[in-house]
């Protein structure tokens, strides 16, 4: 489906994700999503597993001189120490919990690529967000795979083209998976905003590759 959005830019609705399901390609890079890689039962045990578990930190960033505090809580795992820089900040990773490794080891084979590091994130509510960004960050090296699960309550995922200003939109269900490669990231901005509608709580973990 294509809509004109206020700024006249086309917005492509993933309306029905179950019909995209699998590869697509888009202009300057691709991405595989499943609506329901998990299970809804495990789904709900890796939701409650990860809200206890985890440490969830508040992390802020410098902006003109003030110290503002991002929309959501975060946390770093992975298989060393090596500190990662992102939005402006740098952290490094604890070492994987039994739940982190379990889903590592359940989307490997489907990514073919082992991964040494997950970003978490935490929505608590429709008030939290992420801003457009790319995940280029020079550590992942050229074409990034990134493999985004997502457990909780259904956020809209937002693609803008860079230079188009083409925009996709994907609805990120809980026990979903979506994989963004090839170029995707030297192309394409992501985001996922706020919203008026009173969600739930959300978690999204982006599995990466650190070139150490
Ligand atoms: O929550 C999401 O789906 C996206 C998170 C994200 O883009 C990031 O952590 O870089
Ligand atoms: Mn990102």
């Amino acid at each position: 489906m294509e809509n004109i959005d206020l700024f006249g830019n086309i917005v492509s609705t993933v309306s029905n994700p179950k019909a995209k399901s699998g590869l697509t390609k888009i202009e300057n890079g691709e991405y595989l999503f499943y609506p329901d890689f998990f299970t809804k039962s495990e789904s709900d045990i890796y939701l409650q597993k990860l809200k206890s578990d985890i440490e969830w930190k508040q992390e802020s960033m410098n902006m003109y001189g003030k110290q503002v505090a991002f929309p959501r809580l975060t946390a770093w795992y992975g298989d060393n120490d090596k500190p990662y820089s992102f939005s402006g900040i740098t952290l490094a990773p604890k070492i994987w919990t039994k739940e982190l490794v379990d889903i590592k080891e359940k989307i490997e084979p489907i990514s073919k690529v082992r991964f040494n590091s997950v970003l978490l994130n935490r929505y608590r509510s429709g008030n939290d967000s992420i801003s457009w960004h790319t995940d280029a960050e020079k550590e992942l090296g050229r074409n990034p795979i990134i493999v985004s699960v997502n457990f909780g309550a259904t956020r809209k995922f937002q693609l803008r083209h860079i230079k188009t200003k083409e925009k996709l939109e994907i609805e990120l269900t809980h026990g979903s998976l979506l994989i963004m490669q090839s170029e995707l990231q030297h192309f394409w901005q992501h985001q996922v905003p706020k919203t008026s509608q009173n969600v739930a709580e959300r978690i999204n973990l982006t599995f990466r590759v650190i070139k150490l």
